[in-house]
């Protein structure tokens, strides 16, 4: 069957007003940071669910658009402190047991361990999870074509969107993840990605003195 198409409707914007946008996207970009101390002040759902709207219109592989987010508020106190309970515990064996010093020493500078606040104070958590595969009609496995690298660039916008609408988020990531399943009650199909934490940052909240590759460290132009 031959695809449908239809026209793009594509605007060329002019130069001079690419380069003010480039410009100040990455400008916006950098004032990014990965946040860890939240102050428990609300997020309407809508804005949530806006920044979760521009993450599905993320590229994926045959545009299967493999993923699946979890908005957890903080209706349900009780489902916080299990989450926050279950990340704990994988969170001491990983810090305590699992993780080689090389880790351990790659993660100093940020100052994590296995106490995990956030997960009770934050008035948003987003569980992010990969369709690994989908459902034929006659209720077969469908194949999923690139789904991680997809919903990497999916989280990647959602991250974005957020940042860019005056939120912080933390891209939090309890190893191993399987808790997420049962506690959010999603398929054994679908495979925990990250849980994001979203919100405002705590008045007094303080971040890494780290700082980012620049562009010609991380860039190989051939031309
Ligand atoms: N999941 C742990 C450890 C951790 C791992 C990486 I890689 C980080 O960039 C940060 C933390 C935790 O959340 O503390």
């Amino acid at each position: 069957m031959p695809p449908r198409l239809r026209p793009l409707h594509f605007t060329r914007l002019p130069l001079a007003e690419s380069l003010a946008r480039a410009t100040a996207f990455a400008a916006r970009a950098a004032r990014r940071r990965t946040v860890r101390d939240f102050a428990p002040d609300p997020v309407p759902r809508t804005l949530i669910e806006t920044c979760l709207a521009a993450a599905g219109t993320a590229p994926s592989g045959a545009n299967q658009q493999p993923w699946h987010f979890v908005a957890i508020g903080k209706d349900d106190p009780a489902l916080r402190t299990r989450l926050r309970e279950a990340a704990e515990a994988e969170e001491r064996e990983f810090y305590a047991h699992r993780a080689p010093q090389a880790w351990l020493e790659a993660l100093a500078p940020l100052g994590t361990d296995a106490d995990k606040p956030f997960l009770d104070v934050a008035p948003w958590l987003i569980a992010v999870f990969v369709e690994a595969h989908g459902t034929t009609a006659d209720g077969g496995v469908l194949k999923h074509y690139y789904a991680t690298e997809s919903v990497g660039l999916a989280t990647g916008i959602l991250i974005t969107a957020l940042h860019d609408a005056g939120l912080a988020t933390l891209t939090h990531t309890p190893s191993p993840m399987g808790f997420l399943n049962s506690l959010l009650g999603r398929p054994a199909s679908e495979r925990p990605f990250l849980l994001l934490v979203v919100g405002y940052p705590a008045a007094d909240a303080q971040v890494p003195d780290i700082t980012r590759k620049p562009v010609d460290r991380i860039t190989t132009f051939l031309s």
